[in-house]
């Protein structure tokens, strides 16, 4: 009996040790993630810079479990948020930023687009609960 408990509570701990790498990070309610640069509704080159802002929690690079950071992804022309119980997807659309960027240059075709931060964990997961930016729209144009 004593045996047969032992092996449950040997399982029950594989089993927590192999999801954590999969689970949520709780993030701190004051924290904020937004747009240095460009602002919404600004007219910008072909070719521009966006830079990222985050208050109150830290920035760490993928891979890396330390409390309260995490890393930048930037949502392009994404029109409703990834699940945010899962790793982010990896696309032309979702940009991963697990080297610790804080900015990035972005080329897009003239015309409107949207912008959204969305912070991960060390495994791409969104925090609980999400730090999100506001969606911002620029709108390129031609380089003259
Ligand atoms: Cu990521």
């Amino acid at each position: 009996m004593k045996i047969t408990a032992m092996m449950v509570a040997i399982i029950c701990l594989a089993v927590s040790a192999s999801a954590a790498s999969g689970t949520r990070s709780v993030s701190p309610a004051e924290a904020r993630l937004y747009f240095i640069a460009p602002q919404d509704g600004e007219l910008v080159n072909g070719e521009f810079k966006v830079s990222f802002g985050l208050r109150v929690m830290g920035v760490a690079l993928a891979g890396i479990d330390a409390a309260n950071t995490g890393h930048h992804h930037l949502l392009i022309n994404i029109d409703s948020l990834p699940p945010m119980d899962q790793p982010l997807p990896k696309s032309q659309q979702v940009r991963h930023f697990g080297g610790g960027q804080t900015e990035t240059t972005l080329s897009l075709k003239p015309g409107k687009h949207t912008l959204q931060l969305l912070l991960g964990n060390h495994s791409h997961i969104p925090h609980n609960p999400p730090v999100v930016s506001h969606k911002i729209t620029i709108t390129v144009i031609q380089k003259p």
